[in-house]
């Protein structure tokens, strides 16, 4: 039974990458910061139903010595790092943070694998976000970056730190530039969430309005789902590589709400308002993915629209309300 470790596992993309590999008879451990709040932990592996199945072990990214103690006593084939503050807004308030966990928590990681398990696998969660102010209509692997906020510098160091380890050390450490993808447990401050939270509040009489930033930046948005295989796929190649994973459409805040409200019978210019508090300081405008490389070397390909990504995202919105207005 091949063992993986996934950093970031009570995330999004750790919940359902654990799902995934369970689902392919994986051993699947999962670092976990302490928190205080230890009654939410694991919320999302718990609404996946496999919280039992993962063993979470104690680290933290920003502390090296917790990471290669973990790797020397379980040995793990596959590392997937997805640990990291990735919300792209706090990343102009929390810089130095940022910094250190998405950043230079990537390194520790690197240092930790080459240390202590140099034979296992690598993944690094790169992003979308590291082209910012785009230099191409559609990036894909080659396109030369600009990074437009501290998030993305913090991913661009560990993106390039992750090619530096393979050609320096041999490491089989691959990097993923995933685009946007979303799911019913992305966390709430991301835009689609706040959108289909929104549209269920407003469809339920609990809000009669919902107040958003720029409507008009532009993402390729995919299902979080699809995303993690591609995750896997990657470190499945004889050979460590990059890719960009993307579903190579375009769609704007704004027509994401049209979808959403619609889906609930609901007509977002009746509820959307704009507030200009909550625009950002340096915008990323537009982003467009070519995945074709993981096409055609990985074989992957999106199975979800973003239609049904949204009509997803705001069923299970909507379930969740009603739950929380039966129980309270
Ligand atoms: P989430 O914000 O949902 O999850 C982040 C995870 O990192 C959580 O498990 C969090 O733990 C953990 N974490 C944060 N700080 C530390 C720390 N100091 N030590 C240990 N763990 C820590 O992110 P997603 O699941 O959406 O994304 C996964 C990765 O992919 C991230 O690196 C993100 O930047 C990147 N990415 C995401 C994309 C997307 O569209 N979702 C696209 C491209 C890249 P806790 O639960 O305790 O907060
Ligand atoms: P992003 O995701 O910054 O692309 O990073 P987010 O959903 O936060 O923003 C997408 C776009 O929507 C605009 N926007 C708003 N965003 C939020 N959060 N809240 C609002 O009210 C709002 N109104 C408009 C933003 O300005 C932006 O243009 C995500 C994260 O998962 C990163 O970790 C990841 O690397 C990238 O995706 C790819």
């Amino acid at each position: 039974m091949p063992t993986a470790l996934i950093t970031g596992v009570t995330g999004q993309d750790g919940a359902y990458l654990a799902q995934f590999l369970l689902g392919k008879g994986y051993r699947v451990l999962g670092l976990l910061r302490r928190s205080a709040s230890s009654d939410v932990i694991g919320e999302r592996l718990r609404w996946l139903g496999i919280l039992d199945r993962v063993e979470l072990l104690d680290g933290n990214m920003s502390d090296l010595g917790s990471l290669i103690r973990i790797l020397q006593k379980h040995e793990p084939d596959e590392v997937y790092n997805l640990a990291a503050q990735s919300f792209v807004a706090s990343s102009w308030q929390q810089p130095l943070l940022t910094g250190m966990v998405t950043g230079l928590g990537a390194v520790n990681m690197l240092e930790a694998v080459r240390t202590a398990a140099p034979r296992a696998r690598f993944y690094q969660a790169s992003s979308s976000e590291m082209f910012g102010k785009i230099q191409e209509p559609r990036q894909n692997e080659r396109t030369p970056f600009y990074p437009r906020s501290p998030y993305a510098a913090a991913k661009l160091y560990a993106h390039w730190m992750t090619v530096n380890y393979r050609e320096s050390f041999s490491l089989h450490a691959s990097s993923g530039i995933l685009f946007n993808h979303e799911s019913p447990l992305r966390g709430i401050e991301f835009v689609t969430r706040k959108i289909t939270d929104g549209v269920a509040r407003i469809k339920l009489g609990l809000a009669c309005e919902l107040r958003l930033g720029n409507l008009e930046a532009r993402r390729d948005w995919g299902h979080a789902r699809d995303y993690v295989r591609a995750m896997w796929l990657m470190l499945q190649q004889p050979a460590p590589d990059d890719y960009v994973v993307a579903t190579g459409r375009s769609t704007s805040v704004g027509e994401f709400c049209r979808i959403a409200f619609a889906h609930a019978g609901l007509d977002h210019r009746e509820f959307v308002r704009v507030d200009p508090a909550l625009f950002r300081p340096a915008e990323v405008d537009v982003l467009r993915g070519d995945a074709a490389k993981a096409e055609s070397v990985l074989g992957w390909q999106p199975e979800s629209s973003l239609e049904e990504l949204a009509a997803e995202m705001v069923e299970a919105d909507l379930a969740r309300h009603r739950r929380l207005r039966e129980t309270s």
